[in-house]
């Protein structure tokens, strides 16, 4: 597959079973038109739709990053949000598509990585970031808070002053701050970046997917919830997971002695 919407474009690489989506304004530092969000939901559907008639589980990663040489994304379009801001509040935001995806987004990050796009990452479940990457909230500089939950999960990852610093200055942060504080996954020196990205997705990809699965939704289950509540959801995963192919096929491959692989059933 490779298949482009108005503002993102949408490769699916088959053998690793990884897709890929650019988030396409260039010009625009890949800043979040309503088009631009509406087409990172239409472009997860259509990887989505690749485990159709599959055997098993076909898709097992994605990866989000933008287009250009300067950014991942200057977050939303500072043109248009206010009067789009006015839109269906019914409809499903693009961060929620993302944080309920089943399989696991990883963002890519080379640039800047600002309010809403900041916000979009925080939604993905691993944050990537090349070294020269740098991260803020500067819409207190707009008169307005990060509006899609970017002060709560930094918050949770980082603690209340590095959610304050970021959001009451609006001063931008290195990567290698942002992985201090805990609000990015990893950083990798510029010039070996993509290879850094491409090994991490490709181990990310080559694990037991519906392990993959039920540990994301166990991981995000426990943001929401008590721990006696989060305790009960992952014993009901772990004895699913019990009754899988995948498990039968990782303990035969360790009783084996060898690499398994798992086809999601
Ligand atoms: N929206 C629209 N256009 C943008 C944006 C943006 N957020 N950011 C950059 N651009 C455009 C610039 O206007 C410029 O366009 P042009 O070439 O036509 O003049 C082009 O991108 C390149 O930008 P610069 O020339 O400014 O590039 P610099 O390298 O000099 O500076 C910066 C890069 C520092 C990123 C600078 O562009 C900047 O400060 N941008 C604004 C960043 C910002 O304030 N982002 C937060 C927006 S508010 C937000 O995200 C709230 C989310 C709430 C979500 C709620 C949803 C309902």
């Amino acid at each position: 597959m490779d298949d482009s919407l108005d503002t993102v474009l949408v490769a699916f690489d088959e053998e690793r079973g990884v897709g890929t989506l650019t988030m396409n304004r260039p010009d625009a530092l890949n800043a979040l038109s309503g088009q631009l969000r509406d087409d990172i939901v239409a472009g997860l559907e259509l990887l989505e739709a690749e485990n159709e008639g599959a055997d098993g589980v076909a898709l097992r990663a994605v990866i989000l990053e933008g287009a250009g040489e300067k950014a991942f994304c200057a977050g939303a379009d500072i043109g248009g949000f206010s009067s789009e801001s006015a839109g269906d509040s019914s409809a499903r935001s693009h961060y929620d598509v993302i944080r309920d995806f089943p399989v696991p987004v990883v963002a890519k990050i080379d640039g800047y990585c600002l309010g809403g796009g900041l916000e979009t990452a925080l939604a993905c479940d691993f944050r990537l970031a090349s070294e020269r990457s740098t991260f803020g909230f500067p819409e207190v500089n707009l008169g307005i808070l990060p509006g899609a939950g970017g002060v709560q999960y930094v918050e949770k990852l980082a603690g209340p002053g590095v959610a304050k610093e970021l959001a009451m200055f609006g001063d931008h942060i290195s990567a290698e701050r942002a992985a201090d504080e805990g609000i990015i996954t990893r950083v990798y020196d510029d010039d070996e970046f993509d290879d850094d990205v491409d090994a991490f997705v490709t181990d990310l990809a080559g694990q037991a997917p519906l392990a993959i699965q039920a540990i994301k939704k166990s991981a995000d289950m426990a943001v929401h919830t008590g721990l006696e509540e989060g305790l009960a959801y992952d014993r009901q995963l772990f004895e699913g997971l019990l009754q899988t192919e995948d498990h039968a096929e990782g303990a035969a491959a360790f009783s084996e002695d060898r690499e398994p692989e798992f086809d999601g059933k």
